[in-house]
Order: structure tokens, then sequence, then C-alpha cells
């Protein structure tokens, strides 16, 4: 489904492009050596088309709709891509799959290579398909060795319909990957050659090296057909050398914004890869702490050395305890010199310090910088992860307009879905959208968060109605999420949809959130909840500090400067 833009006030920067270089039947090489050749030309070492069906003895692979990813799936053995190997995959239901993200590629598609998330690309197809229509299906296989498929069978394009069968090959005997094209009826929604509508080739886990076979349909003689079977290679030996350190992660695995109580603690931690081909030796992590443009802390960590694929655990050793509730950011940078690619360098997360009652969002607008509808049924939700459990929450808000009116579900769910998307619906009403203004919808009875996450979301069965308020500028909570008959984080992640939660402190442990009080009520958390806010150190009964590594379920002794609660960890 396509995500269109009603009113921008901004203008939006285009994604970094690269120029490919393609003829007819070959392509390539990138500057790490891989080319492309397919089985259209008669040049040496063409790929001759010999589909393989693997729906007899592969592995049914469910959960794909119109725009969403499912995975990860066993590679089921090492297999070698650009200077590393790669062992599992996301599917995303537009035609591709990633070896190391589930994050959304959705229409408009971008040209490969794209430095945009997902990386690790290998896009046989990336188009606006739709696995909610018609009767497709998408099978795995490997025989755990050698070889290993992906087949995207009978999938129509989103609104257009038509059918698509097509699938992937790794064969580690050759180090190569296939693209097998059994059928292709129809085209994308506005054609093959409106922009964004398709893109096929391949990528590599920083999105800066790759090759395109096809971008926006062109060049028309790549448009892929029956029978059509595409080789990409690498180079038998390469003198390319990465010297690259890429800023990983902050706070947590996908640098989502973080919510901080008044009175709390933050440990800044995060992580730094070496995504390069060679070893680094020694260089500083700079973690910073902004509110406007006066940075309020500032930590270094000395990385000792890496390892080409190492991921190193970033621990700055000061800690944060911020007294003024409002907005924050987190940037967290290498500084390796010589670095090749110092556009993965830092990471910028949204940090927002709060005091309950709270309206618990990612951006403090009045009007919106952008709107945005679905050209069809769908919607928007935000996640959250409260500061403090139990919460309540006691509505909702939303930013909105409609033309007529439209009545919009208002959904409260938990976050208990696969890799934790919408799951439960925990609470469900309506809202009519008129006007152009913010929406307050207050709940007969709060709903309770024990643990975990939680989304609002607002989803409307009217195509193009109604349009949503969004922020489009930086910093964004990547906590934005879309609905087009199933949920994924939004495909543009650098915008915060403007929907909001009004939480405060769940029944019977209001004490908890008054600071300088001792608690004689236990604060119940899961363990995985505890290591996600990483806030201060725990002691058992003994009075003995506990490592984080080590939590068991129990009673323990948290300690917040001279504060002291007492916590039960639960599984
Ligand atoms: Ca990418
Ligand atoms: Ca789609
Ligand atoms: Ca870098």
């Amino acid at each position: 489904m396509l995500s269109l833009l009603l009113v921008a006030l901004i203008n939006l920067s285009q994604p970094i492009t690269f120029p490919a270089q393609s003829f007819f039947g070959v392509g390539g090489p990138d500057v790490y050596g891989y080319r492309w050749i397919d089985s259209d030309t008669t040049a040496p070492g063409a790929p001759t088309y010999n589909w393989i069906d693997i729906t007899q003895n592969g592995i049914r692979i469910t959960g794909l709709a119109d725009d969403n990813v499912v995975g990860p799936f066993p590679i089921g053995f090492e297999f070698p891509y650009y200077w590393y190997r790669v062992n599992s995959f996301y599917v995303g239901s537009n035609g591709y799959i990633s070896f190391n993200d589930n994050g959304l590629y959705a229409h408009p598609f971008p040209r490969l290579p794209d430095p945009n998330l997902p990386n690790d690309v290998l896009a046989p197809m990336m188009c606006d398909l739709d696995f909610g229509a018609g009767n497709p299906s998408c099978y795995y296989y490997t025989n755990n060795r050698d070889t290993c498929i992906i087949s995207f069978i009978n999938v129509p394009f989103w609104n257009t319909g038509g059918s698509n069968t097509f699938q992937i090959i790794l064969s580690r005997a050759d180090s190569a990957i296939y693209f097998q094209y059994q059928t292709q009826n129809g085209a994308p929604y506005n054609g093959w050659q409106s922009a964004g509508s398709s893109a096929i080739g391949i990528e590599n886990i920083v999105g800066r090296i790759g090759l395109s076979y096809l971008a926006a349909g062109q060049p028309n003689y790549n448009l892929p057909h029956a029978n059509l079977a595409i080789k990409f290679y690498p180079p038998a030996t390469t003198n390319y050398q990465a010297r690259d350190i890429a800023c990983w992660s902050v706070m947590n695995d996908k640098s989502e914004g973080v919510f901080i109580h008044i009175g709390d603690t933050c440990f800044p931690v995060g992580k730094v890869k070496n995504t390069g081909s060679v070893p680094t030796g020694a260089f500083p992590v700079f973690c910073r702490i902004r509110s406007g443009t006066s940075v309020v802390y500032a930590d270094t960590f000395q990385v000792s050395g890496t390892n080409p694929g190492e991921v190193v655990d970033i621990r700055f050793s000061r800690n944060f305890r911020p007294t003024t509730q409002g907005l924050y950011t987190m940037v967290i940078r290498s500084a390796l010199s010589g670095d090749s690619v110092p556009g993965n360098d830092s990471i910028v997360l949204e940090m927002r310090v709060i005091q309950y009652p709270a309206e618990l969002k990612w951006e403090d607008l009045s009007t919106p910088r952008a709107l945005y509808y679905w050209n069809g049924p769908g919607g928007y939700g935000n996640k959250f992860y409260p500061p403090r459990y139990p919460t309540k929450i006691t509505g909702a808000k939303i930013f909105a307009s409609a033309s007529p009116a439209t009545s919009v579900s208002v959904l409260v769910l938990d976050d208990n879905g696969p890799l934790g998307s919408p799951g439960e619906t925990l609470f469900q009403t309506t809202v009519s959208i008129s006007t152009q203004q913010w929406y307050t919808v207050n709940f007969p009875t709060p709903v309770n968060i024990t643990s975990g996450g939680f989304f609002i979301g607002f989803i409307s069965a009217t195509a193009n109605q109604p349009s949503f308020g969004m922020d489009t500028l930086p910093p964004s909570s990547r906590l934005c999420w879309e609905y087009t008959t199933s949920w994924s984080p939004y495909r543009n992640p650098k915008f915060d949809v403007m929907i909001r939660a009004l939480v405060d402190v769940g029944l019977g442990v209001k004490e908890i959130a008054q600071p300088k009080e001792i608690s004689f009520l236990p604060t119940v958390m899961k363990i995985k909840d505890f290591c996600r806010w990483n806030t201060a150190t725990l002691y058992n009964v003994c009075g003995l500090p506990v490592k984080k590594e080590r939590l068991t379920t129990g009673l323990y002794f948290l300690k917040e400067n001279a504060r002291i609660r007492k916590v039960i960890l639960v599984e």
C-alpha cells in the first residue's frame, strides 16, 4: 500500500543513491568486485534458468501480509557475503530478504544499495506486493550444507493483481546468489516506470556497496520476465579493504526512544560493530546528551581494538540523572581515525524525561509538520515503553483530520506479538475524526501495564481517510508503526506520528513515583525489563551487588543514588 503525503511543511531530504553501471546481460563490478550476469545474454558464465521446486520439501513461511517482515529463519550454514558470513534471514513481504534486520522496505522503494535500514538486502523483486490478496505463499529450504532457497509463489501486486513467482538461491559452492523468475504477470501500482515502484539488486551490511539490476523499472531491458535467471557473484580476489566501525545501537537493540522518570538514573550504553574487513586499533566512543543545544552529559569510552564482525558493548561509567522534564537527545559516536564510512559513525536517540501523570509522546507539536494518509484501509501506532511498572493508561491522543467525518478505531495493544509487534488487544473504542486538531480519548477504565511495551493504534477502514499528523524532523523515536492489514515498524523510521498515551502510576504503588521516599511495597519487574532500563545497581538480600548478566528471579534492592527500593524480579 502507498503512504501518501497530503501536506508537507518542509522539504524532505533525498536518500543517498549511487550510479550503477549496467549493460545488457552483465553489470558491475561494485567497489568490492561483485558482478551480475543474467540468462538473457550468451556471454560466458551466464546462468541457465533452472527452477527448483521447494513446495514439497521446504518449510512454509507464514505471517506475510501487504507490507511486513517475518523471521529470522536459518540459512543452515555460514554463507559468505562480501567480506563476512551470514547465517539467517528475514523475509519482507515486498519481495526481498535481509540478513540482519527486520526493518521494512515499502513503497517508495529505493535503488539498491541504500544505507537506510534494512541493510544486507537481497531483492529479487522489491515491489509493492501483497500477501493479503489472491493465494500467494512463501517457502524456504536448506540442505544445511551448501544450498538455501527462498521461494515467493504466486504473489500479486498490491491493488493491481497479477502474479509473481520467483526465488533466491544461496549457493555456498560458488558463493553466488541466484534470482530466478518462473512467472511474472502484471505490473506494480502506477506501473513499472513510476518513481519508487521497484528495485532488484543486492547491498552489503551497511547498505553502501551493492549492485542495482533494476530501479523504478529502469533499464527496461532488465524488467523481470518468466524463465529469467540472474547470478550475483563475488570476485575471485579483491584488494578492497573497508576500515569501518559502525555505531550499532544506543540504549537498546533498535535504538528506540526511551522515557526516564524524574528521579531515576540512566546509565548510557550502546554497541559498536566492526562492519569493515580489517581489524582496528583503539578508538574512543563519545556519548553526549543534550537538552536543546546545551550538553548536559558527556563521557568517553575507550575501545581497545576490534576484529571484523566483532560487536563491542559500550558502557559509559558516568550516569545521567535528569532533574528537568522535556526532550533530550543522546548521541553515541565512534571516532576511528581513517574510518572509510563516516555516515554510520553515530546514532541519535530520542530521550524524554517525564513525571507521572504524563503524556507519553514522541513530538511536541501543536500543528503537524506534514499530514499523511493511506490509499487503502490503514492506520498508525506508536509504541511506548513506560518508565515505571505498573503503569495505567488513562487515555490516548491523536492529531488527525478527515473530510467527511470518519470513525476510526482506537486500540491499546500489548507488545506480545512476534518480534515485539502488536499482539493482544487490551482495549478498543472508536473516535470520530473531522476538523484538523488534536483528539483526546479518555478510557472509561484504565489499562494496566505491568511489563514491556504497549501500542496506541488508530486504524481506519476508509481509504484516504483520515490524514495523520506527522513529525518529520529529528530526533525520531523509531517507535512509529504502520498498519496496512498487518502491523510493521513504519517504513520511514525518521518520522514520528502524532499519537500519545496518557499515563499515571498503576494502582497500589503510587509512592514509588515520589522521589526521596523509601517504599515498603516492592516493585515487581520482569528481568528483561530491568535489563532494558539498566537503571542502577541491584543488591541481593546479603547486600552484595549483582551483575545484570547474572540476574535470576528473586528479591533484590535497587539503589538509585540515596534512594533504595525493593524489587522482585520475575521471568
Ligand atoms: Ca539498506
Ligand atoms: Ca505491499
Ligand atoms: Ca564508520
